[in-house]
């Protein structure tokens, strides 16, 4: 569809290496979103990825870096922008867009956002969901940062990918916290357990937070060793 084109084009020229459409009745089916009523509006979520820079990732070296702190926050930002342009963009053409920011936690307790990227991203074609959790695209592996946006403009969906992790077990190794079960799945994980050992890798990230120059619940590591990202 000639409007989806445009839109994906609109997408890359403000800064998204990748982007693509998901279509939302899977979320509304499970009404997986923390506020369920703000799908009754939109049909479709738009996803956009930025490659993180490879020297900054290929500094983490088992720990997360000053440095990687930094590219994290400035790319989280430029994610913001290049949705708050497409929202623009969509409302141009006289339809309504909600832009998710890429980085917020809304319950802070469950450690929840209000609707997942990696979801929208895997069901858009981006990339495979991974043993890491992480979304693995052919291009950059799990070195992208996601972000969504949900609309009602009418636009055809990308295909989701099949997932190519095989038996590599990278990250299940690399993982500082033992976090990663190195168990495969087809298409996705039902719940965040079935592939993390989910409480040690918040508890790692957490220390990483509490270490000097870091100030951000960030790791990297699984990011780094992936194949699919070197
Ligand atoms: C809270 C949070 C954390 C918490 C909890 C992690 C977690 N896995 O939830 C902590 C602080 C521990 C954390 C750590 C990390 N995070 Co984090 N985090 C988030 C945040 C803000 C919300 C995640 C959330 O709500 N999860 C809810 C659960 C239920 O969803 P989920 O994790 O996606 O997993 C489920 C769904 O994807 C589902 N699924 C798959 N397909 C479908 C389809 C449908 C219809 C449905 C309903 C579900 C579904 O399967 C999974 C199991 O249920 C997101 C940003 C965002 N808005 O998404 C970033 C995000 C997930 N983090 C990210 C990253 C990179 C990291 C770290 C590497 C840290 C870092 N930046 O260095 C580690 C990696 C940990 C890991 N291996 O999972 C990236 C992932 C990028 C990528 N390539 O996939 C995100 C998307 C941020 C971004 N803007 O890019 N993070």
């Amino acid at each position: 569809m000639e409007q989806t084109e445009e839109l994906k084009a609109a997408a890359r020229k403000a800064g998204a290496d990748l982007v693509g459409v998901a279509d939302l009745g899977p979320f509304k089916a499970e009404r997986s979103i923390l506020s369920p009523h703000i799908l009754d509006r939109f049909t479709n979520a738009v996803s956009v990825a930025i490659h993180l820079d490879d020297t900054i990732v290929d500094g983490i070296e088992g720990a997360p870096t000053p440095d990687y702190v930094r590219h994290y926050r400035a790319v989280n930002a430029t994610l913001d922008v290049i949705t708050a342009q497409l929202v623009k963009c969509i409302s141009q053409r006289g339809f309504s867009a909600l832009a998710i920011p890429a980085s917020q936690i809304v319950d802070e307790t469950n450690l929840l956002a209000s609707i997942s990227h990696k979801a929208v991203a895997r069901l858009a074609g981006i990339g495979w969901q991974g043993k890491s959790l992480l979304i693995i695209s052919p291009q950059y592996g799990p070195r992208i940062r996601l972000s969504t946006l949900l609309t009602d403009m009418p636009l055809s969906a990308d295909a989701p990918l099949k997932n190519r992790c095989g038996t590599c077990n990278e990250c299940t190794k690399a993982c500082p916290a033992s976090a990663i079960k190195n168990i495969g799945t087809k298409d996705r994980y039902e719940t965040r357990d079935d592939a993390l050992y989910f409480s040690r890798c918040v508890k790692q990230t957490l220390q990483f937070k509490a270490s000097p120059g870091i100030g951000a619940q960030v790791c990297g590591v699984c990011v780094k060793v992936c194949p699919f990202g070197k």
